[in-house]
Protein backbone atom coordinates (compact mmCIF):
# COMPACT_ATOMS: atom_id res chain seq x y z
CA UNK A 1 0.00 0.00 0.00
CA UNK A 2 2.16 3.41 -1.44
CA UNK A 3 0.61 6.64 0.09
CA UNK A 4 0.56 9.42 -2.78
CA UNK A 5 1.14 12.27 -0.53
CA UNK A 6 -1.33 15.15 -1.88
CA UNK A 7 -2.92 12.45 -4.33
CA UNK A 8 0.00 13.77 -6.75
CA UNK A 9 -0.24 12.18 -9.94
CA UNK A 10 -3.50 10.34 -8.99
CA UNK A 11 -6.07 10.50 -12.18
CA UNK A 12 -9.58 11.01 -9.34
CA UNK A 13 -12.02 11.44 -12.49
CA UNK A 14 -12.68 12.02 -16.09
CA UNK A 15 -14.68 15.38 -16.97
CA UNK A 16 -15.74 17.09 -20.22
CA UNK A 17 -15.02 20.72 -18.71
CA UNK A 18 -11.36 21.47 -18.50
CA UNK A 19 -8.31 19.94 -19.67
CA UNK A 20 -4.84 21.65 -17.91
CA UNK A 21 -2.01 20.26 -19.96
CA UNK A 22 0.82 20.57 -17.48
CA UNK A 23 3.66 19.37 -19.80
CA UNK A 24 2.62 21.57 -22.77
CA UNK A 25 0.80 24.84 -21.20
CA UNK A 26 -2.00 24.49 -22.63
CA UNK A 27 -5.62 24.79 -20.94
CA UNK A 28 -8.89 24.27 -22.59
CA UNK A 29 -12.00 24.99 -21.37
CA UNK A 30 -15.08 22.54 -23.45
CA UNK A 31 -12.38 22.27 -26.33
CA UNK A 32 -11.21 25.76 -26.89
CA UNK A 33 -8.11 26.99 -25.85
CA UNK A 34 -8.48 29.95 -23.44
CA UNK A 35 -6.19 32.34 -24.99
CA UNK A 36 -8.82 32.09 -27.81
CA UNK A 37 -11.25 32.28 -25.53
CA UNK A 38 -10.12 35.26 -23.59
CA UNK A 39 -9.31 37.68 -26.75
CA UNK A 40 -12.68 37.18 -28.15
CA UNK A 41 -15.47 36.10 -25.62
CA UNK A 42 -16.98 37.71 -22.46
CA UNK A 43 -17.67 36.94 -18.86
CA UNK A 44 -21.19 35.49 -19.44
CA UNK A 45 -20.45 33.72 -22.69
CA UNK A 46 -17.62 31.47 -21.51
CA UNK A 47 -19.89 30.89 -18.08
CA UNK A 48 -22.31 29.35 -20.41
CA UNK A 49 -19.67 27.24 -22.63
CA UNK A 50 -18.65 25.67 -18.91
CA UNK A 51 -21.95 25.33 -17.77
CA UNK A 52 -24.18 23.96 -20.57
CA UNK A 53 -21.28 22.80 -22.79
CA UNK A 54 -21.39 25.19 -26.11
CA UNK A 55 -20.82 28.95 -26.52
CA UNK A 56 -24.20 30.63 -26.60
CA UNK A 57 -26.09 32.20 -29.62
CA UNK A 58 -27.45 36.01 -28.69
CA UNK A 59 -30.73 34.80 -27.33
CA UNK A 60 -29.13 32.48 -25.10
CA UNK A 61 -26.27 35.14 -24.03
CA UNK A 62 -28.73 37.41 -23.11
CA UNK A 63 -30.87 35.22 -21.09
CA UNK A 64 -27.75 34.46 -19.12
CA UNK A 65 -27.10 37.40 -18.58
CA UNK A 66 -31.01 38.68 -17.55
CA UNK A 67 -30.63 35.47 -15.38
CA UNK A 68 -27.67 36.46 -13.49
CA UNK A 69 -28.69 40.25 -12.91
CA UNK A 70 -31.89 38.88 -11.11
CA UNK A 71 -29.62 37.17 -9.07
CA UNK A 72 -27.92 39.82 -8.03
CA UNK A 73 -29.56 41.65 -4.95
CA UNK A 74 -29.20 39.71 -1.36
CA UNK A 75 -31.69 38.39 0.35
CA UNK A 76 -32.73 40.37 3.89
CA UNK A 77 -31.85 37.68 5.64
CA UNK A 78 -28.79 37.70 4.27
CA UNK A 79 -27.94 41.24 4.77
CA UNK A 80 -28.65 40.97 8.42
CA UNK A 81 -26.33 37.90 9.12
CA UNK A 82 -23.58 40.15 6.81
CA UNK A 83 -24.43 42.99 9.45
CA UNK A 84 -24.03 40.56 12.27
CA UNK A 85 -20.93 39.48 11.52
CA UNK A 86 -17.49 40.81 13.39
CA UNK A 87 -16.00 43.39 11.48
CA UNK A 88 -12.61 41.36 12.04
CA UNK A 89 -14.17 38.69 10.16
CA UNK A 90 -12.02 38.18 7.04
CA UNK A 91 -13.86 38.18 3.50
CA UNK A 92 -13.28 34.47 2.62
CA UNK A 93 -14.88 33.85 6.19
CA UNK A 94 -17.71 36.87 5.53
CA UNK A 95 -18.46 34.59 1.72
CA UNK A 96 -17.86 30.82 3.28
CA UNK A 97 -20.62 31.88 6.03
CA UNK A 98 -23.18 33.88 3.68
CA UNK A 99 -22.88 31.42 0.86
CA UNK A 100 -23.99 28.46 3.44
CA UNK A 101 -26.42 30.71 4.56
CA UNK A 102 -28.17 30.78 1.25
CA UNK A 103 -28.23 27.09 1.38
CA UNK A 104 -31.57 27.42 3.62
CA UNK A 105 -33.32 28.32 0.90
CA UNK A 106 -35.61 25.52 0.10
CA UNK A 107 -34.79 26.01 -3.75
CA UNK A 108 -31.94 24.26 -3.74
CA UNK A 109 -33.82 21.26 -2.18
CA UNK A 110 -33.29 18.25 -4.82
CA UNK A 111 -30.88 18.06 -7.60
CA UNK A 112 -28.15 21.02 -8.33
CA UNK A 113 -29.25 22.76 -11.57
CA UNK A 114 -27.95 25.48 -13.85
CA UNK A 115 -30.62 27.96 -12.20
CA UNK A 116 -28.16 27.03 -8.67
CA UNK A 117 -25.37 27.69 -10.57
CA UNK A 118 -25.84 30.98 -12.02
CA UNK A 119 -27.94 32.58 -8.68
CA UNK A 120 -24.72 31.40 -6.66
CA UNK A 121 -22.23 33.26 -9.35
CA UNK A 122 -24.36 36.21 -8.95
CA UNK A 123 -24.65 36.48 -5.30
CA UNK A 124 -21.06 36.19 -4.87
CA UNK A 125 -19.58 40.30 -6.50
CA UNK A 126 -23.00 41.34 -4.31
CA UNK A 127 -22.04 39.30 -1.22
CA UNK A 128 -18.22 40.82 -1.06
CA UNK A 129 -18.95 44.70 -2.55
CA UNK A 130 -22.25 45.02 0.26
CA UNK A 131 -19.29 43.74 3.36
CA UNK A 132 -16.91 46.15 1.79
CA UNK A 133 -19.54 48.96 2.24
CA UNK A 134 -20.28 47.91 5.20
CA UNK A 135 -17.02 47.66 7.02
CA UNK A 136 -15.53 51.07 5.07
CA UNK A 137 -19.63 52.81 6.68
CA UNK A 138 -19.94 53.33 2.89
CA UNK A 139 -24.11 53.26 1.32
CA UNK A 140 -24.08 50.64 -0.71
CA UNK A 141 -23.84 50.85 -4.37
CA UNK A 142 -26.85 48.58 -5.50
CA UNK A 143 -26.07 46.74 -8.74
CA UNK A 144 -27.21 48.26 -11.75
CA UNK A 145 -28.80 46.45 -14.51
CA UNK A 146 -27.34 47.92 -17.56
CA UNK A 147 -24.28 46.90 -16.34
CA UNK A 148 -22.65 43.49 -17.09
CA UNK A 149 -21.44 40.68 -14.90
CA UNK A 150 -17.66 42.01 -14.23
CA UNK A 151 -18.41 45.92 -14.79
CA UNK A 152 -21.40 45.69 -12.08
CA UNK A 153 -18.73 44.52 -9.93
CA UNK A 154 -16.39 47.03 -10.39
CA UNK A 155 -19.41 49.55 -10.32
CA UNK A 156 -20.73 47.68 -6.52
CA UNK A 157 -16.73 48.15 -5.37
CA UNK A 158 -16.36 52.03 -6.42
CA UNK A 159 -19.65 53.37 -7.13
CA UNK A 160 -18.30 54.43 -9.90
CA UNK A 161 -18.77 53.22 -13.53
CA UNK A 162 -15.53 51.58 -14.47
CA UNK A 163 -12.91 52.20 -17.11
CA UNK A 164 -13.50 49.98 -20.22
CA UNK A 165 -9.40 49.19 -19.53
CA UNK A 166 -10.52 48.12 -15.89
CA UNK A 167 -13.35 45.83 -17.08
CA UNK A 168 -11.12 43.56 -19.72
CA UNK A 169 -8.35 43.66 -17.48
CA UNK A 170 -10.58 42.09 -14.79
CA UNK A 171 -12.49 40.22 -17.17
CA UNK A 172 -9.57 38.26 -18.51
CA UNK A 173 -8.49 37.71 -15.00
CA UNK A 174 -11.86 36.14 -14.26
CA UNK A 175 -12.44 34.34 -17.56
CA UNK A 176 -8.82 32.97 -17.26
CA UNK A 177 -9.46 31.76 -13.09
CA UNK A 178 -13.08 30.50 -14.06
CA UNK A 179 -11.79 26.57 -14.39
CA UNK A 180 -9.27 24.45 -13.33
CA UNK A 181 -9.41 21.01 -13.65
CA UNK A 182 -9.02 19.18 -10.44
CA UNK A 183 -7.86 22.12 -8.04
CA UNK A 184 -7.97 21.37 -4.46
CA UNK A 185 -10.94 23.65 -4.23
CA UNK A 186 -12.81 22.29 -7.21
CA UNK A 187 -11.66 18.20 -5.68
CA UNK A 188 -13.14 19.44 -1.96
CA UNK A 189 -16.67 20.29 -4.24
CA UNK A 190 -16.88 17.09 -6.42
CA UNK A 191 -15.84 14.87 -3.07
CA UNK A 192 -18.53 16.68 -0.84
CA UNK A 193 -21.41 16.37 -3.55
CA UNK A 194 -20.43 12.52 -4.55
CA UNK A 195 -22.23 11.77 -1.29
CA UNK A 196 -25.22 13.39 -2.67
CA UNK A 197 -25.10 16.09 -0.46
CA UNK A 198 -26.21 19.74 -2.13
CA UNK A 199 -24.81 22.01 -4.38
CA UNK A 200 -24.87 24.96 -1.69
CA UNK A 201 -22.75 22.16 1.10
CA UNK A 202 -20.37 21.64 -1.99
CA UNK A 203 -19.18 25.48 -2.99
CA UNK A 204 -19.61 25.91 0.86
CA UNK A 205 -16.44 23.01 0.84
CA UNK A 206 -14.90 24.96 -2.26
CA UNK A 207 -14.51 28.07 -0.66
CA UNK A 208 -12.79 27.13 2.69
CA UNK A 209 -10.46 25.26 0.35
CA UNK A 210 -9.79 27.90 -1.73
CA UNK A 211 -9.13 30.28 1.35
CA UNK A 212 -5.56 29.06 1.88
CA UNK A 213 -2.43 30.49 0.65
CA UNK A 214 -1.25 27.86 -1.02
CA UNK A 215 -4.04 27.79 -3.45
CA UNK A 216 -6.08 31.15 -3.86
CA UNK A 217 -3.98 32.83 -1.06
CA UNK A 218 -1.26 33.52 -3.41
CA UNK A 219 -1.31 37.60 -4.62
CA UNK A 220 -1.39 38.84 -1.24
CA UNK A 221 1.70 37.10 -0.97
CA UNK A 222 2.87 37.97 -4.28
CA UNK A 223 2.35 41.79 -3.59
CA UNK A 224 4.11 41.27 -0.52
CA UNK A 225 7.35 40.01 -1.93
CA UNK A 226 6.80 42.43 -4.68
CA UNK A 227 6.82 44.97 -1.91
CA UNK A 228 9.91 43.71 -0.14
CA UNK A 229 11.84 43.85 -3.32
CA UNK A 230 10.87 47.13 -4.39
CA UNK A 231 12.19 47.97 -0.47
CA UNK A 232 15.12 46.45 -0.64
CA UNK A 233 15.89 47.53 -4.32
CA UNK A 234 17.93 43.88 -4.52
CA UNK A 235 15.46 40.95 -6.08
CA UNK A 236 18.38 38.55 -6.37
CA UNK A 237 19.31 38.83 -2.86
CA UNK A 238 15.79 38.59 -1.20
CA UNK A 239 14.71 35.71 -3.48
CA UNK A 240 18.00 33.76 -2.65
CA UNK A 241 17.56 34.18 0.72
CA UNK A 242 13.82 33.54 1.37
CA UNK A 243 14.87 30.35 -1.27
CA UNK A 244 17.17 29.31 1.16
CA UNK A 245 15.58 29.21 4.24
CA UNK A 246 12.96 26.93 2.58
CA UNK A 247 9.79 29.32 2.04
CA UNK A 248 8.29 29.25 -1.41
CA UNK A 249 8.16 31.99 -3.58
CA UNK A 250 4.26 33.20 -4.19
CA UNK A 251 3.45 32.95 -7.44
CA UNK A 252 6.04 29.94 -8.76
CA UNK A 253 5.68 26.81 -9.07
CA UNK A 254 2.32 24.71 -9.86
CA UNK A 255 1.44 20.84 -9.63
CA UNK A 256 0.30 20.13 -12.55
CA UNK A 257 2.27 23.35 -14.73
CA UNK A 258 5.83 22.14 -15.52
CA UNK A 259 5.95 24.71 -18.46
CA UNK A 260 4.92 28.47 -18.20
CA UNK A 261 1.28 28.62 -16.40
CA UNK A 262 -0.37 29.87 -20.17
CA UNK A 263 -2.81 31.98 -18.01
CA UNK A 264 0.20 33.91 -16.54
CA UNK A 265 1.16 34.28 -20.25
CA UNK A 266 -1.99 35.30 -21.01
CA UNK A 267 -2.69 38.05 -18.34
CA UNK A 268 1.20 39.56 -18.91
CA UNK A 269 0.00 40.01 -22.84
CA UNK A 270 -3.13 41.64 -21.32
CA UNK A 271 -1.61 43.48 -19.13
CA UNK A 272 1.31 44.89 -21.64
CA UNK A 273 -1.59 45.52 -23.91
CA UNK A 274 -3.79 47.68 -21.17
CA UNK A 275 -1.10 48.83 -18.99
CA UNK A 276 1.86 49.74 -20.92
CA UNK A 277 4.67 51.12 -19.33
CA UNK A 278 3.76 50.86 -15.48
CA UNK A 279 6.50 50.54 -12.95
CA UNK A 280 4.59 47.77 -11.29
CA UNK A 281 4.54 45.85 -14.40
CA UNK A 282 8.63 46.47 -15.34
CA UNK A 283 9.34 45.70 -11.52
CA UNK A 284 6.99 42.14 -12.10
CA UNK A 285 8.73 41.38 -15.25
CA UNK A 286 12.10 42.00 -13.54
CA UNK A 287 11.35 39.54 -10.52
CA UNK A 288 9.68 37.18 -12.82
CA UNK A 289 13.08 36.32 -15.03
CA UNK A 290 15.26 36.65 -11.53
CA UNK A 291 12.65 34.24 -10.08
CA UNK A 292 12.99 31.69 -12.55
CA UNK A 293 17.00 31.42 -12.82
CA UNK A 294 17.31 31.57 -9.44
CA UNK A 295 14.70 29.10 -8.66
CA UNK A 296 16.41 26.68 -11.24
CA UNK A 297 19.64 27.30 -9.54
CA UNK A 298 18.94 26.48 -6.38
CA UNK A 299 15.61 23.90 -7.08
CA UNK A 300 16.96 21.94 -10.23
CA UNK A 301 14.49 19.81 -12.24
CA UNK A 302 11.43 21.02 -10.11
CA UNK A 303 10.14 22.81 -13.25
CA UNK A 304 8.78 26.24 -11.28
CA UNK A 305 7.48 28.58 -13.37
CA UNK A 306 5.44 31.80 -12.95
CA UNK A 307 1.53 30.86 -12.08
CA UNK A 308 -1.49 32.66 -12.49
CA UNK A 309 -1.69 34.79 -9.30
CA UNK A 310 2.05 36.13 -10.19
CA UNK A 311 -0.24 38.43 -12.84
CA UNK A 312 -3.02 38.69 -10.98
CA UNK A 313 -1.24 40.26 -8.47
CA UNK A 314 -0.32 42.80 -10.85
CA UNK A 315 -3.69 43.24 -12.44
CA UNK A 316 -4.96 43.48 -8.79
CA UNK A 317 -2.11 46.58 -8.41
CA UNK A 318 -3.14 48.10 -11.77
CA UNK A 319 -6.84 48.29 -10.48
CA UNK A 320 -6.01 49.70 -7.09
CA UNK A 321 -8.12 46.40 -5.53
CA UNK A 322 -7.08 45.97 -2.31
CA UNK A 323 -5.18 42.62 -1.29
CA UNK A 324 -7.98 41.19 0.70
CA UNK A 325 -10.37 41.06 -2.19
CA UNK A 326 -7.67 39.35 -4.81
CA UNK A 327 -8.99 35.76 -3.38
CA UNK A 328 -12.83 36.79 -3.07
CA UNK A 329 -12.18 37.93 -6.48
CA UNK A 330 -10.86 34.48 -7.41
CA UNK A 331 -13.80 33.02 -5.53
CA UNK A 332 -16.29 35.17 -8.00
CA UNK A 333 -15.10 33.52 -10.86
CA UNK A 334 -14.34 29.75 -9.31
CA UNK A 335 -17.80 29.48 -8.75
CA UNK A 336 -18.72 28.72 -12.21
CA UNK A 337 -15.86 26.20 -12.10
CA UNK A 338 -16.93 24.54 -9.04
CA UNK A 339 -20.70 24.56 -9.98
CA UNK A 340 -20.16 22.94 -13.42
CA UNK A 341 -17.79 20.32 -11.88
CA UNK A 342 -20.49 19.51 -9.41
CA UNK A 343 -23.41 18.98 -12.07
CA UNK A 344 -20.51 17.07 -13.63
CA UNK A 345 -20.11 14.83 -10.71
CA UNK A 346 -24.10 14.10 -9.91
CA UNK A 347 -24.53 12.90 -13.78
CA UNK A 348 -22.51 9.84 -13.20
CA UNK A 349 -21.93 9.80 -9.43
CA UNK A 350 -19.25 7.29 -7.26
CA UNK A 351 -18.37 8.17 -3.80
CA UNK A 352 -14.82 9.31 -3.39
CA UNK A 353 -13.58 7.29 -0.53
CA UNK A 354 -9.91 6.70 -0.67
CA UNK A 355 -7.86 4.81 1.28
CA UNK A 356 -5.16 5.78 4.38
CA UNK A 357 -2.54 3.60 5.59
CA UNK A 358 -2.34 3.25 9.24
CA UNK A 359 1.10 3.59 10.61
CA UNK A 360 0.29 3.78 14.28
CA UNK A 361 0.17 0.93 16.67
CA UNK A 362 -1.82 -1.95 17.94
CA UNK A 363 -2.50 -2.10 21.50
N1 LIG B 1 9.10 28.59 -4.28
C1 LIG B 1 10.19 27.89 -3.88
N2 LIG B 1 10.27 26.54 -3.92
C2 LIG B 1 9.19 25.88 -4.40
C3 LIG B 1 8.01 26.54 -4.83
C4 LIG B 1 8.00 27.95 -4.75
N3 LIG B 1 6.94 28.63 -5.14
N4 LIG B 1 7.11 25.62 -5.22
C5 LIG B 1 7.69 24.41 -5.05
N5 LIG B 1 8.95 24.57 -4.56
C6 LIG B 1 9.88 23.51 -4.23
C7 LIG B 1 9.51 22.84 -2.92
O1 LIG B 1 10.17 23.46 -1.84
C8 LIG B 1 10.01 21.44 -3.16
O2 LIG B 1 11.41 21.48 -2.99
P1 LIG B 1 12.18 20.14 -2.51
O3 LIG B 1 12.06 19.19 -3.69
O4 LIG B 1 13.56 20.62 -2.25
O5 LIG B 1 11.44 19.67 -1.29
C9 LIG B 1 9.74 21.21 -4.64
O6 LIG B 1 9.76 22.51 -5.23
C10 LIG B 1 8.41 20.56 -4.90
O7 LIG B 1 7.49 21.29 -4.08
P2 LIG B 1 6.00 20.78 -3.93
O8 LIG B 1 5.98 19.31 -3.79
O9 LIG B 1 5.33 21.63 -2.87
O10 LIG B 1 5.41 21.17 -5.33
P3 LIG B 1 3.91 21.11 -5.67
O11 LIG B 1 3.92 20.98 -7.14
O12 LIG B 1 3.16 20.13 -4.87
O13 LIG B 1 3.43 22.58 -5.23
C11 LIG B 1 2.33 24.65 -5.34
C12 LIG B 1 2.59 23.33 -6.05
C13 LIG B 1 1.36 25.48 -6.10
C14 LIG B 1 1.76 24.35 -3.95
C15 LIG B 1 3.59 25.47 -5.33
O14 LIG B 1 4.65 24.76 -5.05
C16 LIG B 1 3.51 26.63 -4.35
O15 LIG B 1 3.44 26.45 -3.15
N6 LIG B 1 3.56 27.85 -4.89
C17 LIG B 1 3.48 29.05 -4.10
C18 LIG B 1 2.01 29.36 -3.83
C19 LIG B 1 1.32 29.73 -5.14
O16 LIG B 1 1.81 30.50 -5.94
N7 LIG B 1 0.13 29.12 -5.33
C20 LIG B 1 -0.73 29.42 -6.48
C21 LIG B 1 -0.74 28.25 -7.42
S1 LIG B 1 -1.72 28.61 -8.87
Amino acid sequence: MNVQKGLKGIVAAETLIGHVDGENGELIYRGYEIRELTKSYSFEEVAYLLWYGYLPDEGQLQGLKDELKRNRELPEYLIKIIDLLPPSMDMMSVIRTVISAEGGNSEYEGIATISHAIRLTSLVPTIIAYRKSQIEGRLFEHPRDDLDHVSNYLYMLTGEVPLEAHVEALESYMLLTLEHGMNASTFSARVTVSTESDIVSGVTSAIGTMKGPLHGGAPSGVIDLLNEIALAGDAEKVIREKIMRGEKLMGFGHRVYKTRDPRAIALKTKLLELVGEDEWLDLAMKVEEVAIRVLEELKPGRSLYTNVEFYAAAIMKALEMEPELFTPTFTASRMVGWTAHILEQAENNTIFRPQSKYIGVLK
